[in-house]
């Protein structure tokens, strides 16, 4: 049976990593070794493995040597190996609340207990202390304020994303913790989605009526008309990763919130990807501004727009961008931002859309190029404060030192479309960079931290498409980041806990993705290393880093190399990395000549652009007498890297709660739910060993003295009062608490699920007086 169970994950689980451990706990595979008898007896339900790699459920008939016959539900009856059988769950089970309650846990009864519940709308689930979140690609009825009540008063416990808010909140009252919620899931999942209800369910209980609540609910609007893109994946996918800190009073109100955003892919400002957008803003300017807004800003449509008619996709299947921009003006008139700051910042997108339309013409001998003299060029200078002669100048000459004297030396094709290019990307994130601080100013409201705070994750989701650049690279690096902090609650601390305490325990492997992140982050031979070693040497080539990580990597079981490409194994399957432009994207360098037309800007806001870059640069600089052009910036992947390192120890921090989004299908359309899709994510999140460890864990414990100090009134009171661990197991044991119930550690007691709450209900009627002790001395079960 092992040997079966080896050769199915290895084979026929749609190559699943063979390394997972995928045999079920010891009792349940013992249970169906020795009972294929019995339900065939009994005619019990199993799944059946046919051809076309579909499980089946029929009713098992009879065997004959390694063959089965099974009546499937058409009524037909097939002969099968036996090793083409797993047990299914009895009816009873059907669509259960928490994949804990299943009997077996396998692939087939796990897939239809999602699905099952999915056709119902019921797309919540627990996985033991993990939410599963299946995306409905469809509006539900599971939201509004009549169910945040019902799950504030507790009148509703089904799985929900409120459910988990609500834990979240009254912990972060009751213990004084801060606590942290944390979504994660493929491109496209509903993490974004999700995260918002959270928002919404903290903002409803908490009150509901005040200004930094309002403002709370409409942030998302608003970083998502500048964050958010369609792309092949998710029409409205986060191109930034955030985490939302949101402080309470003592009282249980919102007081104040922040946000942090994470490297937002500033490659998308200037260059699509065939039927993607770039960010919604665009467009909805374009689509949504008023008259006066359009003359001023000189614009015309989004179809005339070089850096937006690209890539073939200029409107959204049901989206109405004037819609949106309606809807982002009234949320940033909400979020504090006044109408001149909204008016300075569609000005600088704007001229990021003409800078887009400047082109260039060979001159001379033909390798050095002007600008072409065009409305482009009038347009942006005149929207970015400067004179068009000045623009002209910085896109296609330089300046350089020549001995004594400053020479002006014409650039290159090539040269001065990267010049343009990275002067459209510089202006936008900075403008990004600004509008999350003109939020956090506005949600800070001038009140300090007050120690009690929920923070929310939701980054952009790992992604996989035909081709995968230094954006992707930079977006799966953070998935395994956070991985690995999902990995470390669910599956390491938990274990080891269990060990440390001496209690009986047997071990869950888990294949946690330590080797994948080393291949990323180890000194001096990662891939960032490498990456950065390169991005410092001018003339290197992405080839050549190419060929570094081959030769330095090539031993390391993560890691695959073929000429420009390198393929990574992630712990949600392998992606092949295409090195053209990393080095370029990692360097992301501003030419000094920019930043000097910027600073010389008569808009505030690129001049401020301008001096917050040459702050940052001198605060990194190591040498004394330097010019902007000999910063040695650190390189995007360096800065990301130790972002994401701050980030997980702030969640370290903090008490965590665990959703995992699942999409389940590629097409984003209601109903369609696609079995191997699915079970390929529940395999990348290690969800079934979750449940495993869970449902053979002891989910409630309490040191001894926590126990006795709670639960030592249940003891007469005549009753020897003796150390905590003696009298923790007299409780226990008067209380006829079955042995297999619990565990005695060394410091601590480990309960079953739902074990603790007959001690609690004792309690109660106790401390109310409608209980003796004396009476309950005999304990419940007497
Ligand atoms: V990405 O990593 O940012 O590309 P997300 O954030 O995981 O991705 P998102 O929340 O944007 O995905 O969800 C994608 C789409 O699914 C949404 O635009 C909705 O149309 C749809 N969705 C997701 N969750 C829900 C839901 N609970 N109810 C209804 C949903 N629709
Ligand atoms: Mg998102």
């Amino acid at each position: 049976q092992k040997e079966y169970r080896q050769r199915f994950w290895e084979n026929d689980g749609a190559n699943l990593d063979n390394k997972l451990p995928y045999s079920l706990p010891k009792f349940r595979e013992d249970e169906w070794d020795n009972n294929i008898s019995y339900f065939i007896e009994k005619k019990l339900r199993v799944w059946c493995h046919l051809k076309n790699r579909q499980w089946e459920p029929g009713q098992l008939q009879s065997t004959s040597g390694d063959k089965a016959s099974v009546l499937l539900s058409d009524g037909s009856v097939v002969a099968v190996p036996v090793e083409e059988l797993l047990p299914a769950n009895p009816d009873i089970l059907q669509g259960v609340d928490d994949l804990i309650q299943l009997c077996y846990l396998n692939e087939p009864s796990v897939l239809h207990n999602l699905q099952y519940r999915y056709a119902q709308d019921r797309i919540y689930t627990k996985a033991g202390p993990v939410l599963i979140a299946v995306n409905p690609f469809k509006e539900i009825q599971l939201y509004g304020s009549k169910l945040v009540t019902a799950y504030k008063k507790k009148l509703l416990d089904s799985p929900h994303i409120y459910s988990i808010a609500e834990t979240a909140y009254s912990q972060m009252m009751e213990d004084e913790v801060n606590q942290s919620i944390i979504i994660s899931g493929e491109s496209g999942s509903g993490k974004t989605e999700t995260a918002k209800f959270a928002i919404e369910y903290l903002v409803m209980i908490s009150g509901g009526n005040n200004h930094v609540e309002s403002e709370l609910l409409q942030t998302t609007c608003i970083l998502e008309a500048f964050g958010n893109a369609k792309t092949l994946r998710n029409n409205n996918s986060s191109r930034f990763g955030r985490l939302i800190e949101i402080y309470f009073s003592a009282e249980g109100g919102i007081c104040g919130a922040n946000v942090q955003a994470f490297l937002l892919e500033k490659s998308r400002v200037v260059q699509l990807a065939h039927g993607e957008r770039s960010y919604h803003i665009f467009y909805q300017l374009c689509a949504g501004a008023p008259s006066a807004l359009r003359d001023k800003l000189k614009l015309t449509g989004a179809s005339e727009y070089n850096f937006l008619n690209q890539s073939n996709s200029l409107v959204i299947h049901n989206v109405d961008d004037a819609k949106k921009f309606h809807m982002l003006v009234k949320a940033l008139n909400t979020a504090g931002i006044s109408e001149r700051d909204q008016e300075h910042a569609f000005q600088m997108v704007a001229a990021v859309l003409w800078l887009g339309n400047i082109t260039f013409e060979a001159i001379g001998n033909g390798n050095n190029v002007e600008v072409v003299q065009c409305e482009a060029v009038i347009n942006a200078a005149s929207l970015m404060g400067c004179s068009a002669n000045d623009l002209m100048l910085a896109l296609s000459t330089r300046e350089i030192q020549a001995g004594k004297d400053k020479v002006v030396k014409s650039l290159t094709m090539q040269q001065a479309i990267d010049t343009r290019d990275a002067m459209a990307k510089f202006i936008y994130a900075n403008l990004f960079g600004w509008i999350v601080d003109k939020i956090n100013r506005s949600l800070a409201m001038g009140k300090e931290k007050t120690g009690r705070s929920i923070n929310i994750l939701d980054i952009y989701g790992f992604e996989s498409f035909e081709k995968n650049s230094f954006e992707q690279f930079c977006i799966n690096y953070a998935n395994e980041r956070l991985q690995q902090h999902c990995y470390r609650h669910l599956f390491k601390l938990e274990q080891e806990e269990y060990e440390l305490d001496g209690i009986d325990w047997t071990k869950v492997d888990f294949q946690d993705n330590q080797e994948c992140l080393d291949l990323f982050e180890k000194k001096p031979i990662g891939i960032i290393s490498l990456l950065d070693e390169e991005s410092n040497f001018d003339k290197a080539t992405d080839l050549a880093f190419a060929n570094k990580l081959k030769q330095h990597l090539k031993a390391n079981p993560c890691y695959k190399g073929d000429r420009e490409e390198f393929g990574v194994r992630h712990y949600a399957g392998e992606v092949i990395y295409d090195t053209s432009d990393f080095l370029n994207k990692n360097r992301d360098t501003v030419h000094p000549d920019t930043i000097q037309l910027l600073s010389s800007s008569s808009e505030d806001l690129l001049k401020l652009f301008a001096s917050s870059f040459a702050n940052q640069s001198k605060k990194t600089a190591t040498s004394i007498h330097i010019e902007i052009s000999d910063f040695q910036k650190q390189t995007v992947a360096t800065k990301f890297k130790d972002v994401l390192f701050k980030l997980m120890q702030q969640l370290e921090s903090t008490a965590p709660h665990f959703i995992c989004c699942i999409k389940p299908n590629n097409k984003q359309v209601p109903g369609m739910y696609n079995n191997d899709l699915v079970f390929e994510q529940l395999r990348s999140y290690s969800l079934l060993e979750v449940v495993r460890i869970s449902r053979s864990g002891y989910p409630t414990r309490m040191t001894h003295q926590e126990f006795c100090i709670r639960y030592g009134v249940l003891l007469p009171e005549d009753h020897e009062r003796k150390d905590p661990l003696s009298m923790s197991v007299s409780i226990l044991r008067q209380f006829d608490i079955l042995p297999e119930m619990y565990q005695v550690g060394y410091t601590k007691l480990y309960f079953r699920a739902g074990q603790i709450s007959v001690l609690e209900d004792v309690r109660k009627q106790v401390l109310q007086g409608t209980l003796e002790v004396q009476k309950c001395y005999s304990g419940p079960h007497a």
